[in-house]
């Protein structure tokens, strides 16, 4: 750490952004994106943070007025009282606080970015990155008919998506799945219920082993890790667990009590980037295999999803898209799909910057927190 390195201060920014299309899951549509970035200015070099927490507390418990709040009171006077640079003491310095782990996150992915930057390293060399590409899949949402559906499906084919990501819930399962799987033959295919079904539904969800898909991914409740368990020994089709996995220790425990054979990483619900490094090794270690979940991320989130997917055991698709899924225009230099693939960037930290002018275009709100003029002076 460069003797004498402080913190300035941190901008908190709220922006909304138009989606190209509604994206339904089981638990609601989402037609624009609300996100909380977070720049954070050290002597050094700026960083840039990106908060999953959604719009509602529908996903998790954690959503974007709680979580502007909890930042604003909470997590940032603390980071910025402490002066932290480094960014291994900032979930240590958050761990009072119970949950938040989408804000905890952000600030931790802030001011890693901000030392990467100052330090030439990019998020792939500092995560342990082996890959200068992933292959690129694709989370499709609920549709009005499966006719629609399948033309969607086809389209993202047509692109170069490598892998299919249906959501599915009770009424809409088995026959988009049957439908998808009819009209596109051998593709890697699978599945995600946002917890939109119970232990007593197995008998039904035992009809998708038919299919041959690569995973069902968190068909039961975020705490139902024992009832994911009984569900994994009824099925053919491997359990793959998101909501539930809030952690390392979360990812080891569900682990040990069968209730999933493969993981869904997403740094924003595990609380940050390093975090997701350590979930990924959990895994490596259980030999269970893991892959870059998304969580409809402007161009920063999504470049650093990139580089956590070049991770040695991320040996599945991830949904790691370009912008175009979601956003005609993004915040940053648009993530492209090339040849199937996202290439992971290589400049310093996350290696893009937002266009100021696109970045104010969506701001809603946006307020800059000095560090106490008392320590910074
Ligand atoms: O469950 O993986 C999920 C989006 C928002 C919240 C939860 C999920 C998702 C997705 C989209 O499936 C993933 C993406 O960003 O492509
Ligand atoms: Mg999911």
């Amino acid at each position: 750490m460069a003797e004498g390195n402080r913190l300035r201060g941190i901008e908190v920014r709220q922006v909304r952004m138009p989606l190209v299309s509604p994206f339904r899951t089981s638990f609601g549509t989402q037609t624009t994106k609300d996100v909380i970035l977070l720049r954070a200015v050290s002597d050094e070099a700026e960083g840039w943070g990106e908060c999953v927490a959604g719009s509602d507390p529908l996903y998790a418990p954690e959503y974007v007025g709680a979580a502007l709040l909890t930042l604003r009171d909470y997590f940032i006077p603390a980071i910025l009282d402490q002066s932290i640079v480094d960014p291994a003491l900032v979930a240590p310095a958050l761990d009072l606080w119970k949950g938040y782990r989408m804000s905890k996150g952000a600030l931790e992915m802030a001011i890693l970015d901000a030392r990467l930057r100052a330090t030439g390293q990019s998020f792939g060399e500092a995560l342990g990155a082996v890959h200068a590409r992933v292959p690129a899949g694709v989370s499709v949402g609920i549709m009005n008919t499966v006719d629609e559906l399948v033309e969607t499906v086809g389209g993202y084919l047509d692109e170069g998506y490598q892998r299919i990501k249906l959501k599915i819930e009770p009424g809409w399962d088995l026959e988009p799945v049957r439908r998808i799987r009819d009209a596109f033959g051998a593709i890697q295919l699978q599945v995600d219920a946002n917890a939109a079904y119970t232990l007593g539904d197995a008998n039904h969800l035992r009809k998708l082993d038919a299919f041959d898909l690569l995973l069902i991914e968190q068909p039961l409740g975020d705490e139902d890790v024992l009832a994911h368990a009984e569900l994994a020994r009824r099925l053919e089709t491997p359990v793959c667990l998101d909501e539930s996995i809030t952690s390392a220790r979360a990812a080891a425990d569900a682990i040990s009590l069968g209730a999933c054979s493969i993981v869904n990483i997403k740094a924003g619900r595990v609380g940050g980037y390093l975090e997701a490094r350590r979930v990924h090794d959990v895994c490596v270690a259980h030999g269970v295999p893991v892959w870059c979940g998304g969580m409809v991320e402007t161009g920063l989130g999504r470049s650093a999803n990139a580089a956590l997917a070049a991770l040695p055991g991320m040996t599945l698709p991830g949904d790691v898209s370009a912008s175009s899924r979601f956003y005609t225009e993004d915040l940053t230099e648009p993530v492209v799909i090339e040849d199937g693939h996202v290439a992971v960037p290589t400049g310093p930290g996350l290696g893009v910057v937002p266009d100021a002018g696109r970045l104010d275009a969506v701001t809603v709100s946006s307020e800059w927190i000095p560090a106490n003029r008392r320590l910074a002076s």
